[in-house]
């Protein structure tokens, strides 16, 4: 299907400034051009308009930028539910990770809507798996994935539209070395499945990937990827916020997105994270722009396509 990017210009769910810049530096490094080479159709929507939504209120008194995040999350699920039910690929790009609270919401309602489950596969170092209760530095982007999951403890972001819930047995979070201990005990008590760098370590990304592409297949499930920068590592991905060392290489994570092109299964994908600011001539950009191209379906060299 045709690729649709949308820009979502959001830094008020990170700890710094400099994410808003994030749609802007994928459009100079050549996203658009480069999915094109591939022979894709692509369109740019350009930046999406947000309204601060004030009478949104929360009792945990370190949220920070509720307003704002609020209205991102209604501009970016009312995008999502409308790009989820159409012929299209809906590329967000953010933006810091708090954009996932309205995309994943959004691709939950039009799958739904479609009658198919939506798997969610997190790349990220975090969890981010907070409720508005339990976060203890008020950085909403600490906060989409229990969202997306339906946990409580959240305010109506939504503005009294359905959730959809995503079931955590169909979320795999990859990547992860830095969790928190409130969102350790929420995804036991939710049996979600973290695959941490150390399981990367032991057994490769692919051994993790491939049982969890056959479940989404097996499901007829639609596929939503939610890539942070993070989930590199900081010597290969300096431009971001919340580094923390011992993250995937450049080949593992680029290994990930050719096994998901060559899966057929994503219907979406945020890229979650990157400040521009904190980047070192545009090479994280252009890393993220490469990584899209593999998910996209850039290959090194002709070979069977071999079914995950
Ligand atoms: C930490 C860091 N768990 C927090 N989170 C994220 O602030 O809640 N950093 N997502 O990217
Ligand atoms: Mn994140
Ligand atoms: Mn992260
Ligand atoms: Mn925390």
């Amino acid at each position: 299907p045709p690729i649709v990017l949308v820009g979502a210009p959001v830094e008020a769910g990170a700890g710094r400034r400099g994410c808003l810049m994030g749609p802007d530096a994928y459009r100079t490094a050549g996203l658009k051009e480069a999915l094109i080479q591939l022979g894709h159709s692509v369109s740019d929507l350009g930046n999406l308009k947000m309204a601060p939504v004030q009478d949104i209120s929360h009792s945990n008194p370190v949220l920070k930028n509720l307003a704002e995040v609020t209205g991102w999350t209604r501009a970016l699920h009312a995008t999502a539910a409308d790009l989820g039910v159409k012929p299209v690929f809906p590329v967000y790009m953010g933006g810091d990770h708090s954009i996932a609270l309205g995309t994943v919401a959004g691709q939950a309602s039009a799958a739904a809507a479609k009658g198919r489950p939506l798997f969610v596969l997190w790349l990220d170092a975090h969890s981010d798996f907070h409720s508005f209760e339990t976060t203890e530095s008020g950085n909403l982007h600490g906060t989409p994935l229990a969202f997306a999951c339906g946990l409580p403890g959240f305010p109506d972001l939504l503005n009294g539209l359905p959730r959809h819930p995503v079931d955590p047995a169909n979320v795999m979070i990859l990547g992860a070395r830095s969790i928190d201990p409130h969102e350790r005990d929420l995804l036991l008590a939710h049996d979600v499945s973290v695959c941490d760098m150390r399981m990367i370590d032991e057994s490769g990304v692919a051994a993790l990937v491939k049982p969890f592409l056959e479940r989404v297949r097996a499901a007829d499930g639609l596929l939503h990827v939610s890539l942070d920068v993070d989930f590199l590592e900081p010597e290969t991905a300096p431009a971001v916020g919340t580094t923390v060392p011992g993250g995937a290489t450049f080949r593992e994570a680029h290994l990930v997105m050719e096994m998901l092109h060559d899966s057929g299964l994503v219907t979406s994908l945020d890229l979650a994270e990157l400040n521009p600011f904190l980047d070192d001539r545009g090479r994280t950009a252009r890393l993220m722009v490469d990584l899209t191209g593999s998910l996209f379906g850039r290959r090194v060299f002709d070979r069977p396509t071999r079914s995950f």
